[in-house]
């Protein structure tokens, strides 16, 4: 069975996954009543199939995220303005293909292959954020890029971190450590060229009017246009909603921004004193169905890097395979001189 969105044939609880039978419905409430208790969920643990199918759609497509994020600012690394830059970036992109494992990880415990997972993203089954289909066009790109689409996925993250899986709640909790050292590399490099010349402080503006939209999308469709969060929040797995993570961003970056003398494009954007809330106009959702349907700037473009990159990493996959074979056999072998074989006689 595979447990991936797209093709789960069964909602039951397979039989003996955990090694319990019985009243799915007693088994559904002691379930319920572990996450009211604030305990977390391991693998192996009982749980309904519904949550583990919510959970591999969810962190299956959060990995495959990490993974594709790698490629708008991987586009810069040779184009980084000073060693230091590049330093940084490198490092910030080897973080995102490391996050992208951890998921990877946090699925696998739930039974889902690394394979479908990855077929399921190459033949566009699978979602990734809709924020990497758009194009890196400047350096300050990548500036705005650290400080704003990282900060968004921290204040998403957090709560994630807080969720009722225990596998995942970890993995959030040492990206979230990771990320927060991306925004504050890539705040540091808005505030320098915002404070620079005016080209330099136009350039910033210009990334800041492009990425802006995109970013306020990251958190997903309204509360009302939202399938998932209520099975999700029922579960504990979201604590919050998408658009109270949304506002929680707006409030969050406003005044930096406004402290740095940038602005957002968006003529509806004021502070609503009654509320304490900044407010803006409506995003264009029309855009965001697009784009996470497979129809934005760069989808194809990213799909064909993936997909050259998996082509190109068969040979490695490969060879993993057979030195797992020759690890195995050789640790079950006979021993010929009475020492226990083991795994390190294959080395040789
Ligand atoms: N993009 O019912 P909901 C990062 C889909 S990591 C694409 O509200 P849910 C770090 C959604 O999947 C960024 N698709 O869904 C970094 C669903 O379709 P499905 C990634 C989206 O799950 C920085 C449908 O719309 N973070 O940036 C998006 O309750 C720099 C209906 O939506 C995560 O993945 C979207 N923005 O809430 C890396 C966090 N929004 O699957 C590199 C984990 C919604 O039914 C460089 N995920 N959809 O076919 C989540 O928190 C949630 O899944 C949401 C969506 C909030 C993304």
């Amino acid at each position: 069975m595979s447990y991936l969105n797209i093709s789960v044939e069964d909602e039951k609880q397979p039989a003996g996954a955990n090694g319990t039978s019985g009243d799915e419905a007693a088994q559904t409430a002691a379930f319920e009543a572990r996450i009211e208790r604030g305990e977390k969920i391991e693998p192996g643990d009982w749980m309904p199939a519904a949550y583990r199918k919510q959970l591999v759609r969810m962190i299956s497509q959060h990995a495959h995220s990490e993974i594709v994020g790698m490629l708008p600012e991987g586009a810069w690394i040779t184009r980084a303005p000073s060693l230091r830059r590049k330093m940084a970036l490198l490092a910030k992109v080897q973080d995102e293909a490391g996050h992208g494992q951890y998921l990877y990880h946090a699925a696998e415990t739930l039974d889902a292959s690394r394979e479908e997972m990855i077929d399921a993203l190459l033949e566009r089954r699978a979602k990734y954020s809709n924020i990497f289909n758009y194009p890196t066009l400047s350096w300050t790109d990548i500036g705005v890029i650290g400080w704003l689409v990282d900060g968004a996925a921290i204040v998403n993250q957090t709560m994630l971190a807080k969720g009722s899986y225990g596998p995942y709640a970890r993995a959030m909790l040492r990206i979230c450590a990771e990320e927060s050292f991306h925004k504050k590399q890539g705040h540091e490099q808005v505030i320098l060229m915002a404070q620079g010349t005016p080209e330099q402080k136009a350039m910033v503006q210009d990334s800041i009017d492009r990425w802006w939209w995109p970013i306020l999308m990251m958190f997903g469709p309204h509360d009302s246009d939202s399938p998932n969060t209520p099975t999700l929040m029922r579960w504990g797995v979201k604590t919050k909603s998408n658009d109270e993570l949304r506002q929680m961003f707006l409030n969050q970056v406003l005044p930096d921004l406004e402290a740095l003398e940038l602005t957002v494009p968006d003529p509806e954007m004021h502070f609503d004193e009654e509320s304490g809330n900044w407010i803006g106009g409506e995003i264009d959702w029309d855009e965001f169905w697009r784009v996470i349907q497979g129809d934005g700037p760069l989808n194809a473009d990213r799909l064909a890097a993936r997909r050259e990159a998996h082509e190109e990493g068969q040979w490695v996959r490969e060879a993993l395979t057979a030195y797992a074979q020759r690890e195995a056999q050789a640790a079950h072998a006979p021993s010929t001189n009475g020492a226990s074989n083991g795994a390190g006689g294959a080395h040789a």
